[in-house]
């Protein structure tokens, strides 16, 4: 089993800290060919985005789809809680991040220059960021994780991207406010960052990004 991608990717650090809470270490490396346009890899996965997993010679594109093939092939460990309904918390937060919170920072990246920003676009991102974080908080359980005292796939799903908001939306040049203001998203981030296996992703998942953050700035 191979994964292709960067760490700096929430999508790549979300199926690498899936993978550690289930006990399998998985490393993410070079996409075959040299990168994810190459035909090496379009091979595996036409869609050409980061991660791909490779098992047996194919490709499973799409974080979401990968994370659910670990639970499926990994059974020695579950990623999701044992309640059905707590299951069904933690997959609704993941899906959330998906279908609008992802969505809504879309136009932040694409409002990166000052000088050429669309006031009127960033205003309604905004407001939907701040709606699709509530309804990540509405989905969550009892905490301090998403669902109960340890981390599930929602968790995964959440935090990355959670650290890309709060490190070009929150710190960055947009000012928003902290996605992680109200009581209960500040108790689950901090139980978070005082896990071992999730904070050792976020970190890598901070540094690699700020590097990314860096060389992309620098070609501005
Ligand atoms: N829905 C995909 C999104 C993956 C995605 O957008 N990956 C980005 C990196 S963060 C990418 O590969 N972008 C390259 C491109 O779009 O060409 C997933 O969950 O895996």
């Amino acid at each position: 089993m191979k994964l292709y991608g960067s760490i700096a990717s929430p999508y790549v650090a979300r199926v690498v800290m899936f993978a550690k809470i289930k006990g399998v270490d998985l490393q993410p490396q070079e996409a075959p060919g040299g990168g994810i346009k190459s035909p090496e890899y379009l091979k595996l996965n036409p869609i050409g985005k980061m991660p791909t997993l490779e098992v047996n010679g194919q490709g499973i594109g799409e974080s979401a789809v990968i994370c659910d093939y670990l639970e499926d092939a990994c059974t020695q460990k579950s990623g999701l809680p044992k309640d059905a309904l707590e299951r069904a918390r933690s997959r609704l937060v993941a899906r959330i991040v998906d279908i609008y919170i992802s969505p809504a920072i879309g136009p932040f990246f694409r409002n990166m220059n000052p000088a050429r920003r669309d006031a009127a676009v960033i205003e309604t991102a905004a407001q939907d960021l701040a709606k699709a974080y509530s309804y990540a908080e509405h989905a969550m359980g009892p905490g301090p994780f998403c669902v109960g005292a340890t981390p599930t796939l929602g968790d995964c799903t959440l935090g990355p991207t959670t650290v890309l908001v709060r490190r070009i939306l929150t710190a960055g040049a947009f000012g928003l406010p902290d996605p992680i203001g109200t009581p209960r998203l500040a108790a689950w981030w901090k139980a978070l960052e005082g896990h071992a296996d999730c904070s050792a992703v976020l970190t890598a998942h901070t540094t690699a990004l700020d590097a990314f953050l860096k060389a992309m700035a620098s070609k501005r």
